[in-house]
């Protein structure tokens, strides 16, 4: 069953539009509610999208509070997960990524704080990452004995080096904006009271250029990333599938719930 108002979408001047994420006692936790709802508003906006009169031409992307853009995947779900569940989340995450950086019109994530694992992997399918100077990021999956599972290990490439990108997956920390800009992680960052005013400005630039010229450059620079990310992807979704219920895996997200440190024995 559907839980009421997990998603709130805004039509902003100027043809802009925010979609926030509204979970802020799970820190903006990605449930398969959450997921379902992504889904389904970001093929109504994309069918909106084929007339002027309703098209969005900037899509801004938030978590609901000032804590938490989004932490992670709901890790507290997956104790309910069996294996066929498990395919239908994977399905549904893959759908809900590749809808946000299919998404017709440039999308930006505005990340107002706690950006980790699957919520990380949100941001970077969008095609801009603004964030506010305490904001942190982060791939604890290592802690939880799972790898990223939406296409991270993939997209990640794209903003910063392999060699980056490794100390970042294998040591599971967070690193705070400034840091995460230096590194190319995100592409802009503001003041923690201005990340709105910021993010709202920068799109309404976006805005005013020819919608169909953004559009059509869009679809082409996506293409150029398309061969590798085809046969990455699949790779990343059988690693994820090897991991998730190993020992170690169960143990991580236990560890979480009784709020521990975990014990890897390998297996
Ligand atoms: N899931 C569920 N609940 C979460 C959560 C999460 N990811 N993150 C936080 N919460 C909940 C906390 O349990 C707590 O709930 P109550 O105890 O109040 O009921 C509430 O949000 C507030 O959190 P804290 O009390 O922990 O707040 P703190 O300020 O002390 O700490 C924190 C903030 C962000 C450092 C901490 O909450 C934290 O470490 N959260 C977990 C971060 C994390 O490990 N995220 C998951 C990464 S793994 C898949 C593909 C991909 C994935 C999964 C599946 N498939 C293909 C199937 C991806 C997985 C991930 O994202």
């Amino acid at each position: 069953m559907k839980e009421p108002g997990l998603l709130v979408i805004e039509n902003l001047d100027n043809h802009i539009s925010k979609l926030t994420i509204n979970r802020p006692s799970s820190l903006n936790a990605l449930n398969t509610a959450v997921l379902h709802e992504l889904a389904e508003i970001l093929s109504h906006l994309t069918i909106k999208n084929e007339s002027p009169k309703t098209r969005t031409k900037v899509l801004i992307i938030t978590g609901a509070g000032e804590k938490s853009f989004i932490a992670g995947a709901d890790i507290k779900e997956f104790e309910t997960m069996k294996e066929s569940s498990l395919q239908e989340y994977l399905v549904l995450a893959a759908r809900v990524m590749s809808s946000i950086s299919n998404f017709p019109a440039p999308t930006i994530a505005m990340v107002n704080g706690y950006c980790l694992g699957g919520g990380l992997e949100l941001a970077l399918s969008c095609d801009f990452i603004f964030a506010k100077e305490s904001a942190s990021f982060g791939f604890p999956e290592v802690e939880l004995g799972l790898i990223p599972g939406f296409g991270g290990t993939q997209r990640v490439l794209s903003r910063m080096s392999i060699s980056e990108a490794k100390k970042l997956i294998f040591g599971g920390h967070k690193i705070k904006a400034p840091e995460a800009s230096e590194l190319g992680l995100i592409d802009f960052l503001t003041k923690d009271e201005l990340l709105f005013e910021e993010t709202l400005k920068y799109a309404n630039k976006l805005a005013e250029k020819a919608p169909l010229s953004l559009q059509a450059s869009k679809r082409a620079l996506q293409e150029h990333h398309i061969t590798n990310f085809e046969r990455g992807l699949p790779s990343e979704h059988r690693e994820f599938a090897k991991v998730f219920f190993t020992d170690d895996s169960i143990e991580g997200r236990k560890a979480f719930i009784e709020n521990r440190k975990p014990f890897f024995k390998g297996e």
